[in-house]
């Protein structure tokens, strides 16, 4: 309570700056999911280029996972590239495809120290090697630790992902395993890529765009959303406590019987 600071609106945006022990007096997020948008917008605010902006983003990525990791989230979930992202420049897709080895090589023994369980969703398969071979060993060296969730949406398209889930309880049904009837949420949430997650509190996005953009359609029925014009680069450790304050503001007002 003592430690908001109260600033004039030129010297910061937040009102109230939050501090980790005013967030950790209640109930934190445990699935936290943020589409990392604004990386280009960045970069072209500051003429540099777009790798620019995603390497910078990438870099964030590294700050908040360390705070989420802190805080005590259990799940954070990133979009980092969605199958839309195809559609970009060659040089660009060639770019974003070498972070994961590029972010893993440097911090993936953080990673492990910090019991840090790295997990992918999305199709892998269209990846090329060498990230796919940077990510996979990521995720097998990090198996067994049982801390934060560092789960990376790759490749990933909500609509691909409920349409293969279709097609696996279709094939079910052909086979006799599974009748009609028997098909109910929890069926088709088994074979989503996120069956072994619980669905997220809190969808976070960043630069001003108001839209879900493909990401996890089925997982956010029921999530509580946070917008921000906040470009990626510049999100901080006070933006993502700001977000879960709000969270916790609104499960007071809506909590009650
Ligand atoms: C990417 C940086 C963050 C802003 C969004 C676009 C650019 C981290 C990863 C990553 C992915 C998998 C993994 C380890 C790290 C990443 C892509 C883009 C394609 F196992 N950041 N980041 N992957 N950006």
């Amino acid at each position: 309570m003592f430690n908001k600071i109260w600033r004039s609106k030129e010297q910061s945006n937040f009102s109230i700056e939050y501090t980790k022990e005013d967030i950790l007096r209640q109930p934190v997020p445990e699935h936290v999911a943020i589409i990392m948008d604004g990386n280009g917008r960045w970069a072209k605010k500051r003429s540099l280029p777009r790798a620019a902006g995603h390497y910078e983003g990438m870099q964030v990525v590294r700050k908040i996972t360390r705070f989420a990791s802190e805080l005590g989230i259990k799940v954070l979930t990133l979009y980092a590239f969605s199958t839309e992202n195809w559609k970009r420049p060659k040089s660009e897709v060639e770019y974003l495809m070498k972070l994961p080895e590029q972010f893993l090589t440097t911090f993936l023994p953080e990673l492990i120290a910090e019991n840090v369980n790295v997990r992918v969703i999305g199709n892998s398969n269209q990846l090329p090697e060498y990230t796919r071979r940077a990510v996979e060993k990521a995720i097998q060296e990090t198996k067994h630790n049982t801390g934060l969730i560092l789960n990376f949406a790759l490749n990933y398209g909500s609509r691909a992902e409920i349409t293969y889930a279709v097609k696996e309880i279709a094939k079910r049904v052909q086979q006799g395993d599974l009748t009609a009837e028997q098909i109910d949420e929890e069926v088709v949430a088994s074979c989503l890529m996120t069956k072994d997650l619980k669905d997220p509190d809190l969808l976070i996005r960043t630069s001003g765009e108001i839209r879900l953009s493909n990401f996890m359609l089925w997982q956010l029925a029921y999530t509580e959303f946070w917008f921000t014009d906040v470009l990626w680069p510049d999100f901080t450790e006070q933006h993502l406590l700001q977000a879960i304050a709000e969270f916790q503001r609104r499960g007071r007002r809506f909590g009650g019987v």
